[in-house]
C-alpha cells in the first residue's frame, strides 16, 4: 500500500503567532506533504492567516468551522477531509510548536511496518522540556489510569502527534468517537486497539508552547478521566465474563 499523499492535519484556536511558523517548519521538514488547517473561527484571525498561507501555496489547504468545538472535532472534521480527497496518510499535528515538524519523517518511516504511529514522551528517548510539573504530572497520572482501566500497550495514549494510515481510519468506525479533548486521543488509540491494528511509538521530544495559551481546561481532564474509566469498567467487566464462561467450560 501506498504512503506517498500525507496530510498533516492542524487544529487551531487561537494560534496567530504560531500558525505561520509552523506551517513554515513543516512545508520544510516535509516538502512532499500537504497541510490542512482546521480553525474554529478563532478570534485573534488565525483562518484569515491560514487562508493567506493557503492563497500562496498550493499544498496548503483550510477548514473553517463556524464554533469552537474542540480539538476532537476539528480532528474528525480533518480526517474527513482527508479521506474524502485521498490521502495515504495522516498526521496529527499541533500547532503550537510543541510537536517538533523535524520528527515527522521519523513517524512517517515507522509507519510501514505499523498502522498508526504516536509520537512518545513516554517511551525511553521520549521527553519534555520546559513543561510545568503540574503537567507533567497529569500526564503521567492520566497515562497510567489509562493503562489501569484499559490495559493499552500505549506507554503515552493522550498524547496528540500521530500518523495514521488511511485504511486503520476507515476501519475504526469514527462516527462513534465520543470524546472532545485528551480523551480523544484515549479512544482513537484504543479503538485502534480494539480492532486489531498495531500501534507503535516513537520517542519525541515535546516543549511547552512559546506563545499562545494552552486550550486545557477542567473540563477537558474529566471528561478524559470519566470516558477512561467507563471504557474500563465495561472492558474489564467483559473480560470478567470471558474467564467466567472459559471456566464453566473446562
Ligand atoms: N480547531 C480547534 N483547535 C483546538 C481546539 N482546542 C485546542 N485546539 C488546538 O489543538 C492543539 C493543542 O491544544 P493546546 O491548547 O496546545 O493543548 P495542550 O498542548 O494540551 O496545552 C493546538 O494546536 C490548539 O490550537 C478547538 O476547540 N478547536
Ligand atoms: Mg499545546
Amino acid at each position: 500500500m501506498s504512503l506517498d499523499r500525507v496530510l498533516v492535519i492542524i487544529p487551531t484556536y487561537n494560534e496567530a503567532a504560531n500558525i505561520g511558523p509552523i506551517t513554515a517548519r513543516l512545508r520544510a521538514a516535509v516538502p512532499e506533504a500537504h497541510i490542512l488547517v482546521v480553525d474554529d473561527n478563532s478570534p485573534d484571525g488565525t483562518g484569515q492567516l491560514a487562508d493567506e498561507l493557503a492563497a500562496a501555496d498550493p499544498q496548503v489547504h483550510v477548514l473553517h468551522r463556524k464554533v469552537k468545538d474542540g480539538l476532537g472535532g476539528a480532528y474528525l472534521a480533518g480526517f474527513a477531509w482527508g479521506l474524502e480527497q485521498g490521502y495515504d496518510v495522516l498526521i496529527e499535528h499541533d500547532a503550537d510548536g510543541s510537536h517538533r515538524p523535524e520528527d515527522v519523517p521519523r513517524l512517517l518511516e515507522r509507519l510501514h511496518t505499523a498502522d498508526v504511529v504516536k509520537g512518545s514522551r513516554w517511551v525511553p528517548g521520549g521527553k519534555v522540556v520546559n513543561w510545568p510539573k503540574s503537567r507533567e504530572l497529569l500526564s503521567r497520572a492520566g497515562n497510567l489510569w489509562v493503562r489501569i482501566c484499559l490495559g493499552l500497550p500505549v506507554a503515552d495514549a493522550t498524547g496528540g502527534f500521530a500518523a495514521w494510515r488511511a485504511g486503520t481510519l476507515r476501519g475504526m468506525d469514527l462516527a462513534g468517537v465520543e470524546a472532545h479533548g485528551y480523551g480523544f486521543q484515549v479512544d482513537l488509540a484504543w479503538r485502534a486497539v480494539r480492532n486489531g491494528f498495531t500501534v507503535a511509538e516513537v520517542p519525541i521530544e515535546f516543549a511547552d508552547r512559546q506563545f499562545g495559551d494552552s486550550k486545557m481546561s477542567r473540563r477537558i481532564v474529566i471528561e478524559a478521566m470519566l470516558l477512561t474509566t467507563r471504557w474500563g469498567i465495561a472492558h474489564r467487566l467483559g473480560q470478567l465474563k470471558h474467564w467466567a464462561t472459559s471456566r464453566r467450560n473446562r
